[in-house]
């Protein structure tokens, strides 16, 4: 089991790492609830980007309302009035993602279906909401999302969200292993300090809102998981690197950091 990498199991993030569902898919998603809910609030591309600073849905419209409102963001009221904006928020997401708004990175089914064939486990760490994933993994993978991965840590299951690296432990801790048999997959400096919090070696694949931040000490740092024809580039083990990430490529960066 797992020889070929050399641990036995995979955890992946979802949002940016999966797929690049941040800007198409949950800001747009955002802003139809601020909308139906006659709030002048609009989150743009670039304003997007620097509210996902502040991880989670619920904890990024609050902050948000608190930056333009500060009263107004202290009123009791105000938890149930982003609960309820959220939950609008879920249902528009998962309804775009069904629509087929949202496909996966490249790369990402292949290095999936490899792991599952070499008899690798696979489990899901994020901080959005569990239906979201639910909905994304069943558009783009199909209907059997929970015989594909058997643990899937998301949303406000753990109290503190990324970078903490709550949700990470509590995926260790269902799948009885130690963070040395298992590697991490993030996009965003948030998740991969959350996966290094739980003393996770992770493979970084950055996106559309995180190509300019910093992982230094990640096992690897690249532009993506790349397809023949389409290759990652980047860095592994600080060392440029070009290729396809696969189990072999996995193996060769584990082995040479043991
Ligand atoms: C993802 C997030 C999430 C989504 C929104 O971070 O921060 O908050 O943007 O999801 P990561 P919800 O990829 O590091 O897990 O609205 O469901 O919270
Ligand atoms: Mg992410």
């Amino acid at each position: 089991m797992g020889m070929k990498c050399k641990r036995q199991a995979l955890i992946f993030d979802v949002d940016g790492t999966l797929a690049e569902t941040e800007r198409d898919g949950h800001r747009v998603a955002f802003n139809q609830a601020f909308a139906e809910a006659g709030l002048q609030w609009h989150w743009d591309v670039a304003t997007y980007g620097r509210l996902l600073a502040i991880t989670g849905g619920k904890e990024r419209m609050l902050h948000y309302w608190q930056s333009i409102d500060p009263q107004g963001a202290r009123d009791p009221q105000a938890i149930t009035t982003v609960a309820e904006l959220h939950r609008r928020k879920t249902a528009h997401y998962v309804r775009l993602v069904g629509e087929g708004a949202i496909r996966l990175r490249p790369g990402v089914r292949r290095l999936l279906n490899e792991a599952r064939g070499a008899g690798l486990r696979l489990a899901i760490a994020t901080t959005t909401t569990p239906e979201n994933v639910v909905a994304l993994l069943g558009a783009t993978l199909g209907r059997d999302v929970p015989s594909l991965f058997e643990v899937i840590g998301a949303g406000d299951i753990v109290p503190r969200k990324k970078p903490d690296p709550a949700i990470y432990n509590w995926v260790l801790e269902q799948m009885r292993l130690e963070p040395g048999q298992c590697l991490a997959f993030e996009d965003s400096r948030n998740g991969w300090l959350a996966a290094r919090g739980a003393g996770l070696d992770t493979i970084v694949t950055t996106g559309a809102y995180t190509a300019e931040e910093s992982f230094e000490g990640a096992l690897a740092h690249l532009d993506g998981l790349g397809e023949p024809g389409e290759l990652a580039t980047g860095r592994a083990r600080e060392a440029a690197w070009s290729g396809v990430v696969d189990l072999d490529a996995l193996g060769a960066w584990v082995q040479s950091g043991a």
